[in-house]
């Protein structure tokens, strides 16, 4: 395991987030290389002690270890496929948010070229990147993870999800969409308010509390899943969280139903199928069995 600060890492690709990752391994006392498609967006960085280099290949031949941040899955290709050979028997870290199959595209590409790779999801934002809340989750290599783990910790929690480079993906994209979601019903209820003189501000005051709370509801509804019985006494029936009346008062507000008629087709669907005295977890089965 990698204990001291001795790693000589390089950085492609320095837009927002792997500046920020750059600046987190300088920091922490790691020789650090850095490379960007337009020059001067390492100036930064080396006013840090980064070195900056020409090329990407200059940058990969600088040391063992590759940290790649760039904008997507084809720029990453665009940038590693003419650097097969440098980065063979080196060890690369692609932290670009791909899709799982995209992922698992890379991981093969780079057993392929004798490339040691670990995928990662970055939850967090370029501001917290090493400070607390950021998290970063990791699949594919479990010898890269355990060997780099120090290092890899220093921008946040490091969670490992296996073997299989997929599975951060897979994570990433899933709790993102839990986030983007929840965007949107925080946007509807704030427009829904809005005809009525209400700022978004005065509403984000009473909404951030509120969901908060609500997000106690997660662990009740994963027992009900996991369980398989959305039967369990005690918990709201899809009859009772018809959001009609819910659908009625953005309509009077003269605003878009679009948000809340989504959640609504996913409750008319197991009501219809004669599942509404059952839980609201139910909605699952809606989901996972696309209509
Ligand atoms: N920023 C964020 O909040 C999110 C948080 C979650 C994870 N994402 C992902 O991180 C990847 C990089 O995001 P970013 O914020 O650094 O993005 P940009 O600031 O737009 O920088 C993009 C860099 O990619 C370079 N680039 C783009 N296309 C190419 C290409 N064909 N060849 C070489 N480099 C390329 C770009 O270079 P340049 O435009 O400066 O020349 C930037 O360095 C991303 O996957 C997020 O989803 C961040």
């Amino acid at each position: 395991m990698t204990t001291d600060n001795s790693v000589h890492v390089s950085v492609l690709g320095l837009g927002a987030m792997g500046s920020a990752l750059a600046g987190a391994l300088l920091k922490a006392g790691h020789a650090t290389t850095c490379w960007n498609r337009t020059p001067g967006k390492a100036d930064g960085l080396v006013a840090q002690g980064a070195r900056a280099a020409d090329t990407a290949r200059d940058a990969v031949r600088a040391g063992p270890l590759v940290i790649v941040c760039l904008l997507d899955h084809a720029s990453v290709h665009e940038v590693l496929d003419p650097l097969s050979g440098e980065l063979a028997g080196r060890t690369l870290v692609n932290v670009t948010t791909t899709s799982p199959s995209q992922s698992r595209e890379l991981a093969e590409w780079a057993a392929r070229a004798g490339v040691a790779y670990l995928d990662g999801g970055i939850m967090a934002v370029p501001q917290m990147i090493g400070r607390a809340g950021a998290s970063v989750l990791y699949s594919g290599s479990a010898d890269v993870f355990e060997q780099y783990r120090p290092l890899l910790d220093l921008w946040g929690d490091s969670s490992y999800f296996g073997e299989d480079a997929g599975l951060a993906s897979l994570y990433d994209l899933a709790l993102l969409a839990g986030m983007y979601v929840m965007f949107a019903g925080f946007m509807h209820g704030a427009a829904m308010v809005a005809p009525a003189g209400v700022t978004a501000g005065e509403f984000a005051a009473r909404a951030a509390p509120w969901l908060t709370a609500m997000t106690g509801a997660f662990e009740e509804f994963a027992a009900v899943i996991d369980g398989g019985d959305y039967t369990v006494e005690g918990q709201q029936s899809l009859h009772f969280s018809d959001l009609g009346h819910l659908l009625a008062a953005s309509s009077g507000q003269g605003i878009s139903t679009e948000v809340v008629s989504m959640v609504q087709r996913l409750v008319q669907r197991q009501i219809d199928a004669g599942h509404g005295e059952e839980g609201f977890a139910r909605i699952i089965e809606s989901i996972k069995q696309p209509g």
